[in-house]
């Protein structure tokens, strides 16, 4: 039970109401609950809304995630995957390993193979294409979540057709949802410094809008803990909210803690090491807020950490996405995590954590859980 003379005292109090009535936060308010000292207190207003939202549930996929080539155009400063062609270590997949991973479940029955990669320099849009038709030949009840808005915004260039011409080929192929990497940061400051080639921030969400009206669901993420402020990141989770007030279909917000290691971008000491903790937890709250009309905040235990993201159920969070398998992006950039958990490590951080786990399909449908 939330008490009102706390968040009052804390000069919370019109937050509180707003809160507690299911009123929309102002962005004057998300500064407010990034400046309380008393990140509990911000957490359990957090913790309220995700109850009143999904009671004690915590969702969990079957997933396998596949980065098909870390060969990538853009170069970003912050990037710890990307290699050019010809460099140590680049890599691009052949459509058949792809597809090799997809049939391989290693004992996990998976229902979503999660495909992102680099903006490679020449692979066509067919390709993808025919990735997409092979996985959905072979295992037709998989669902193909798949490229970022940023990549849909590469192979338009390449095929010099627009990006909603991709979105429709690549539904027609089997394309279902789309995860929500490449925001990052949009405030254009920032943009420009950290991944100047990427997509724009308008590009970004106006692809987001032309899946979302194909019936295309997609995620959406920010990238945060790097050299962005406090306002650069309120003006980001108020591009999301608008946005989705437009087209409605982000199904879920990842907010990803920036990893620091084998990254260019190099920080000040108060931006890095243990400390960043409480960060991360209040930008979990403090999302979960501001963002009502997402329904689901995900802490990615591959960058939250397996620790800090059973932590962040009780600040907002109500999915932990899902057993992986095989992951490359975290992993190059220092993450502590591991690659893959089993159905019964993920089952149990939540019930460890005093939650109920609630496997889901892609679209956030509890489905009956593999044991
Ligand atoms: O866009 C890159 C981030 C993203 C680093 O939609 C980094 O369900 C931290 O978006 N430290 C890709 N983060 C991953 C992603 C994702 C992951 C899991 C689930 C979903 C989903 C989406 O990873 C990139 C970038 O923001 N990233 N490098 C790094 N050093």
């Amino acid at each position: 039970m939330l008490n009102a003379d706390r968040y009052a005292m804390l000069g919370l109090g019109e937050i509180f109401d707003k809160v507690t009535a299911g009123e929309r936060l102002s962005l004057e308010d998300g500064e407010l609950l990034y400046n309380c000292p008393d990140i509990t207190a911000v957490g359990a207003l957090a913790h309220h809304v995700r109850t009143r939202m999904h009671g004690d549930r915590t969702y969990y996929v079957l997933n396998r995630q596949v980065n098909y080539t870390n060969i990538c155009v853009n170069g970003c400063l912050f990037c710890a995957f990307q290699r050019e062609r010809g460099q140590q270590g680049a890599y691009v997949m052949q459509p058949s390993d792809i597809v090799d991973r997809v049939l391989d479940d290693k004992g996990t029955p998976f229902t979503e193979v999660h495909i992102v990669g680099g903006c490679h320099p020449d692979l066509p849009l067919e390709w993808f294409e025919d990735v997409i038709r092979r996985i959905k030949q072979q295992r037709p009840e998989i669902v193909v979540k798949a490229f970022t808005a940023v990549e849909i915004a590469h192979f338009a260039t390449l095929a010099g057709i627009g990006t909603a011409e991709v979105l429709a080929r690549l539904k027609a192929a089997g394309l279902e949802s789309m995860p929500g990497g490449g925001a990052e940061i949009f405030a254009p400051r920032v943009r420009e410094r950290i991944c100047a080639r990427k997509a724009t921030a308008q590009e970004w969400l106006r692809i987001a809008g032309e899946a979302h009206g194909l019936g295309i669901t997609t995620n959406c993420t920010m990238l945060f803990g790097h050299i962005e402020s406090v306002d650069d990141r309120l003006d980001h989770l108020d591009r999301l909210r608008r946005q989705q007030d437009v087209s409605g279909g982000f199904n879920c917000f990842i907010p990803l803690p920036f990893l620091t290691e084998n990254s260019l971008l190099k920080l000040p000491e108060d931006r890095r090491g243990e400390h960043v903790g409480l960060d991360r937890l209040r930008t979990i709250a403090v999302s979960r807020l501001l963002l009502d009309n997402i329904p689901h905040i995900k802490a990615y235990w591959v960058m939250m950490g397996i620790k800090m993201a059973q932590t962040a159920l009780y600040f907002g969070a109500d999915d932990l996405d899902g057993t992986i398998v095989e992951e490359r992006i975290g992993q190059e950039a220092g993450a502590s995590s591991g690659q893959g958990l089993t159905i019964s490590s993920l089952r149990h951080m939540i019930t460890a954590s005093g939650f109920t786990p609630v496997q889901r399909d892609t679209h956030f449908n509890p489905v009956e859980a593999t044991l």
